[in-house]
């Protein structure tokens, strides 16, 4: 790990430039299965964050703004409910979002640090310094890593309550028994009895509204599916006809899920030349790159107690289009 030190500011780095290990591995794993499946994370190069920016501007995609909305109404009473001195927020991005919750909790007096977790080390330093800038007196240690990895980097919480907030709807890219793992993994960094968990889902609603924000008129989604494969063709050396590839996304009625693939128009060979790796494609050939869970309020208090957590007060936008929810771990339970 290396940490740099600033002012009040730290940073500590616990990724290589381009985290060129996990994606070799997913690439070697998802494309020679057979269902082969990329994971989602590696959707964010520069190029994929600023589609996925212009995602959240579209009139088809509501939970950005649903979020969003969910915050400028109810920051106060979060803070309010949680006595919320420090926040560590998982995938932080821009922090845009995260704002209103640091706004209202210096409003209260209760504001002392900000630990966002986040593979852009960029977006990390920007935002930290900006935010010590607009609060002084704020504490920023960021931490340049994986939340599926890198939890235990964390720092140990400090006097007065923690907030972690895991928000977006992020938390649905999992499926459900490694979400299940993953929530228990965030439960590891709250004190019972002190510290909480705000996790943003989005909720199910009419398929045909959930499958226009995946599937957006003006193909936004689906360039942002389909620079996957311009991820791995410039990091892992391979050839991928990326036009000749389809955007796929509908909502799995069983499942409750969102799932978004790419659709081989013809037969393809595709060289990973990092790998020695030959991939085939027959015609038609699917490629699932994304799941995205939506929730109702079993299925959601039903992950959080599966996860050792229990569910507390949820918060909807007026439309109840998307969930904020605070959660609390349990207390471990002596054996009978
Ligand atoms: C950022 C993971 C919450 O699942 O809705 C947007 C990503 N994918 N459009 C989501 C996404 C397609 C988004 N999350």
């Amino acid at each position: 790990m290396q940490r740099t030190v600033s002012g009040d500011v730290v940073v500590d780095c616990l990724l290589g430039p381009a985290d060129e290990r996990s994606l070799a591995d997913d690439v070697l794993d998802g494309l020679t299965r057979p269902f082969k499946e990329l994971p989602p994370k590696h959707f964010y190069d520069t190029r994929g964050a600023e589609l996925f920016d212009r995602i959240c501007e579209l009139p088809e995609y509501y939970p950005t703004r649903a979020e969003r909305a969910i915050l400028e109404a109810h920051s106060d009473d979060i803070v309010a409910r949680t006595g919320a001195a420090e926040l560590v927020e998982l995938g932080s991005g821009t922090a845009a979002k995260t704002r209103l919750l640091l706004r209202a909790m210096d409003d209260a007096g209760t504001l002392r640090r900000y630990v966002p977790l986040d593979v852009t080390e960029e977006m990390i330093r920007r935002t930290a310094s900006e935010l010590v800038e607009e609060h002084p007196g704020l504490v920023v240690h960021g931490i340049v890593g994986d939340f599926e990895r890198h939890l235990p980097y964390v720092p140990a919480p400090e006097d007065g309550p923690r907030v972690v907030a895991f928000l977006g709807g992020t938390v649905g890219n999992f499926p459900p028994g490694t979400r299940r793992r993953l929530l228990r993994a965030i439960g590891r960094l709250l004190r019972p009895g002190q510290d909480w968990l705000l996790l943003g889902t989005d909720l199910v609603k009419d398929p045909e509204v959930l499958e226009a924000a995946y599937d957006d008129g003006p193909g936004i989604t689906a360039e942002f599916n389909r620079n996957l494969l311009c991820v791995v063709n410039r990091e892992l050396d391979a050839d991928f006809d990326v036009g000749a590839f389809e955007h796929v996304a509908f909502f799995d009625r069983e499942r409750e899920w969102i799932e978004m693939r790419l659709r081989a128009c013809r037969r393809m060979r595709v060289r990973v030349g990092a790998l020695g790796l030959d991939v085939e494609f027959a015609p038609r050939e699917e490629l699932r790159t994304e799941i995205s869970a939506k929730f109702t309020p079993e299925r959601l208090a039903g992950d959080l107690t599966a996860a050792g957590l229990a569910l507390g007060d949820v918060l909807t936008d007026p439309d109840g289009l998307f969930a904020l929810s605070l959660s609390t771990p349990r207390r471990a339970v002596a054996a009978a």
